[in-house]
């Protein structure tokens, strides 16, 4: 079973089990699959909490998450996390081979769903141009990846399972404005929808729908050029 990736959020809200005060308030939208959608906010608005109740990571309190119009408490959550790629914000590589880094999680991934998730994250170029390519060894011993490379290889990761909806926490911050712009490319070419959290206006020039958040609100929504002549904040980001 194969999901299409349509995403709805009818009036959620939400607040982590241990505390009073709600995180995300009454937050509705709705996502076209394949689309590619750009969160925006300052820190502590909400960014990670609304992409974390996609796969069920948190329960909403009410309202109702959907993906591909079924209520996603009615889904089965080892399915939710197979057919959802989540790429955290915090990177986490391990000593091995490259290899074995992008397969951590899905170890009878074959070489060629390897390779062909790396050419979709846009880190296979980097990795042939290694002596030793996808054997090359992260870490102490092997070699030093930048913030970029390192990003685009937990995409890779994250690609490797084929999901239908993929979830990138400030994934792409260290990536150049060109190499973001084709890797966004290339998930739309698959049809992934693509939840981006992002701080920069270059990311959200394509998306099909931008969520600025404030303080856990959906401030506004649109596209770029609806959001520059409706909504003060993004205009002030814009010019910033
Ligand atoms: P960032 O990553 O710094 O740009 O911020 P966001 O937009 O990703 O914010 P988020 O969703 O991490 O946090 C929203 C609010 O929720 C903030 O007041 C901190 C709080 N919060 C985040 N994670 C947890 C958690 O695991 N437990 C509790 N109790 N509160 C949390
Ligand atoms: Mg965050």
């Amino acid at each position: 079973d194969t999901i299409n990736g349509a995403v709805t959020f009818d009036h959620v809200s939400f607040q982590y089990p241990d505390t009073q005060a709600a995180v995300l308030h009454d937050i509705s939208f709705e996502t076209k699959p394949g689309a590619t959608v750009a969160i925006m906010g300052a820190t502590g608005a909400g960014k990670t909490s609304l992409v974390g109740l996609i796969p069920r990571l948190y329960e909403q309190n009410t309202g109702v998450v959907k993906i591909d119009g079924k209520d996603i408490t009615t889904l089965n959550t080892e399915y939710l996390r197979d057919a959802i790629g989540y790429v955290p914000q915090e990177i986490i590589l391990f000593t091995g081979t490259i290899q074995d880094n992008i397969a951590w999680g899905k170890e009878d991934a074959t070489l060629d769903e390897i390779i062909e998730a790396a050419k979709l994250a846009q880190i296979h170029d980097t990795i042939i141009s290694f002596p030793m390519g996808y054997d090359t060894m992260l870490g102490q011993k092997g070699v030093n990846l930048s913030g970029g490379q390192k990003q685009r290889l937990t995409i890779a990761r994250a690609l490797v399972r084929k999901p239908g909806i993929l979830l990138l926490d400030d994934s792409t911050s260290a990536l150049d404005i060109r190499t973001e712009a084709t890797l966004l490319q290339a998930l739309r070419d698959v049809a992934c929808t693509t939840f981006l959290i992002t701080q920069k206006i270059s990311s959200t020039l394509h998306a099909d729908l931008i969520l600025l958040l404030e303080d856990g609100s959906l401030l506004a929504q649109g596209s770029h050029e609806e959001l520059l002549e409706n909504c003060v904040l993004y205009q002030r980001i814009y010019e910033s």
